[in-house]
């Protein structure tokens, strides 16, 4: 396994370079849709802006895709700061919301898609990311509960249903001048044969460029949010998404929080299952306490899930992708996500270097994800 660190947009700098480097990262998952408004500056926490129901921000501009010379670029300025680039995480809804909302420019968008995937093969870039959900990230509050009164995010009972207003998908406006009201709420149905479409469309172009497409599940993980359906809200929805199209290059952004968060099955099992498939691309790690609808965000040494159990399942399983924090709480400091991303970092690379030092490890899960000497 191989430790990495999540940049936004704003971060692809020769300083945040050099901090996952200091910090211990060997590889990089970079985003390159811009949540925080377009502003000048962001803040120092580098959350997304936005609130409950807020947007995160404008999309960016939908002529403008991402072009081979520049994910090149990115990825040599990537590697000349001694790094690897793993993953673009997640299409900007200027690209592809009427892929999601089976609107009238859904035929063009496809082939933004196509070639945004061809891009980033002929970039040399392995993986992308993305959530294929209509309401997005969302319905959450940021509460001072954490450890030691760290700020953190989660949900207090079910959100309002608040309905998703026109011109707005994945929690970002892609059309300001759309006339007022809400979009139409559909079933689960629809919203899987929107993905399998989408999926037997584009993973035939992923093959041929050697790009893997990697899904996130719903975050928070509720059957439904903002009267809009989730896809993956249980942890077996990531199969279903899997046996949609078989294929190498349909594959799972795994976010262990979000499937802790889910309320069937363990998060355990899921994490064997799929890494045994070889289905996970890449991993997003947090810890969690709580299912939805009521759950928070931890730090990654404490909350539901035992880290070193996740990390032994992975590497008995031979896991070879990439792992990422995911967020933290808000550390109180000036940095406050430099200092949480490094406390996660130094976290897993003690776990890492555990599992790699010996054969004496404390514990070790035998098959079937049970663990014994506990
Ligand atoms: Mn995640």
């Amino acid at each position: 396994m191989k430790v990495g660190l999540g940049l936004y947009r704003h971060m692809l700098t020769p300083d945040y370079y050099a901090f996952a480097r200091q910090a211990g990262c060997t590889h990089l998952v970079v985003h390159l849709v811009d949540y925080f408004k377009q502003g000048a500056s962001n803040p120092s926490n580098n959350q997304p802006t936005g609130s409950k129901y807020e947007p995160w921000g404008v999309a960016g501009d939908p002529e403008k895709l991402w072009t081979a010379a520049e994910l090149t670029a990115l990825r040599r300025q990537v590697e000349d700061a001694d790094l690897k680039l793993a993953a673009i995480e997640n299409l900007d809804p200027a690209f592809w919301h009427d892929i999601l909302l089976d609107g009238p420019q859904r035929p063009q968008q496809i082939e933004k898609v196509k070639a945004i995937v061809r891009n980033l093969g002929e970039a040399g870039i392995p993986v992308l990311g993305y959530n294929f959900s209509v309401a997005g990230v969302c319905g959450r509050v940021s509460v001072p509960a954490g450890r030691g009164g760290a700020i953190t995010v989660g949900m207090d009972g079910p959100a309002d249903d608040v309905p998703v207003p026109n011109g707005v998908v994945w929690n970002m406006v892609y059309d300001p001048h759309a006339p007022a009201g809400t979009l139409p709420s559909i079933t689960h149905q629809e919203l899987w044969r929107r993905l399998q479409r989408f999926l037997e469309e584009v993973v035939p172009v992923a093959e041929q460029s050697g790009v893997r497409l990697a899904a996130h599940p719903d975050d928070p993980p509720m059957p439904t949010m903002r009267q809009q359906p989730r896809l993956v809200y249980q942890p077996s929805m990531y199969q279903r998404l899997i046996d949609l199209v078989p294929s190498p290059s349909n594959a799972l952004e795994l976010c262990v929080g979000t499937i802790a968060e889910m309320t069937e099955d363990d998060v355990y099992g899921a994490v064997d299952r799929y890494s045994r498939q070889g289905k996970i691309a890449y991993l997003h790690l947090r810890n969690v306490v709580g299912k939805v609808p009521h759950y928070r965000e931890t730090f990654i040494d404490e909350g539901d899930v035992d880290m070193v159990r996740i990390l032994s399942i992975l590497k008995r399983n031979d896991f070879d992708g990439v792992i990422v924090p995911d967020h933290t709480p808000q550390m109180s400091c000036s940095a406050p996500w430099h200092a949480g991303m490094a406390h996660t970092l130094g976290f897993m690379l003690a776990v890492k270097a555990m599992l790699e030092s010996s054969a004496s490890v404390p514990y070790w899960p035998v098959q079937g994800g049970q663990l014994r000497g506990r």
